[in-house]
């Protein structure tokens, strides 16, 4: 059992919530605790809180992070769009998500794996006010970046600032990039497991399908999510799916404007997952993500 918190933007893009719904459903891991960033992570929190209550799991401790980049500057993803499945009876997580992730990642110390699946913000936020975190996380598990030609992906463009004091943090990282996350479609044709399946866990994960698919697809059925999300979670439990990888240094430069993620000279800093068994991961999410296992 490997020990992680899932640090998520969850509302926006599907993955997130796909990714979550994995992590309750994998035997592998143990999910110690859900943290929110980006743009109204209270609004996250709850989304991420339903689906923890509806899983069967309310002892995971879910709670809001950083409402500003690591800079101090305003976010400005505006797109949450999860929002019409909450319910007046759904719970409303307090507290702080940085404090929350250092708390668990002592608790865990040695033993604790950060997925990273939004802005990096919280983390460097947490490392930053916590520096003891350096000797008590096994290792980070980022999505981000884009490699292969370097370009903008979402997470490195929405808080640059903390990308780059993250991928300097003296902690071993696994690096999934934008190149590899985004050949992991989820084609309509793969979801009638999960719309069949009937169970309260399943109708939820449909019903943020339906949402997705309404707010930022337009009702457009054919644009099928990308698993960048959890992808990145299913190489945290299980290394045997990467079939290419290198260790390289990472650095964030500006280019047109825009901060992307480069290979330089120097020191590793990060593994840098280059390839993976794409027919393997597709079948891992789809029974799972329709909990097959369990009929
Ligand atoms: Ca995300």
């Amino acid at each position: 059992m490997i020990d992680i918190i899932l640090d998520t933007d969850i509302g926006g893009d599907i993955d997130d919530a796909l990714c979550l719904a994995l992590a309750l459903n994998s035997p592998e891991i143990s999910l110690r605790a859900v943290t929110t960033v980006n743009t109204d992570p209270p609004l996250r929190a709850r989304l991420a809180a339903r689906m923890t209550h509806t899983f069967g799991q309310p002892e995971i401790p879910v709670a809001p992070g950083c409402k500003a980049m690591f800079d101090g500057a305003p976010t400005y993803c505006k797109d949450i769009n999860h929002a019409v499945v909450l319910t007046l009876d759904d719970p409303i997580p307090t507290g702080d998500g940085v404090d929350l992730l250092i708390e668990t990642a002592r608790r865990h110390a040695g033993r604790i794996v950060i997925v990273g699946i939004g802005p990096w913000t919280n983390i460097a936020t947490a490392f930053e006010r916590a520096p003891d975190l350096r000797g008590c996380v096994a290792r980070l598990v980022l999505m981000g970046g884009q490699l292969d030609p370097p370009g903008p992906e979402s997470n490195i463009r929405c808080d640059p600032v903390a990308a780059a004091y993250v991928l300097n943090l003296p902690v071993p990282k696994l690096l999934v990039p934008l190149d590899v996350t985004s050949r992991q479609i989820y084609a309509a044709a793969d979801h009638g497991d999960l719309l069949r399946r009937g169970l309260p866990e399943t109708n939820l994960v449909r019903d943020f399908l339906r949402a997705f698919q309404l707010g930022r697809c337009q009702g457009d059925p054919s644009r099928a999510p990308v698993l960048h999300d959890p992808l990145a979670l299913a190489l945290a439990f299980d290394d045997s799916l990467i079939t290419s990888r290198q260790d390289l240094r990472i650095d964030i430069e500006h280019r047109d404007g825009e901060a992307v993620t480069i290979a330089v000279d120097g020191d590793p800093n990060a593994d840098v997952v280059r390839a993976v068994d794409e027919e393997r991961f597709a079948e891992l999410f789809r029974k799972r993500i329709a909990m097959l296992d369990e009929a």
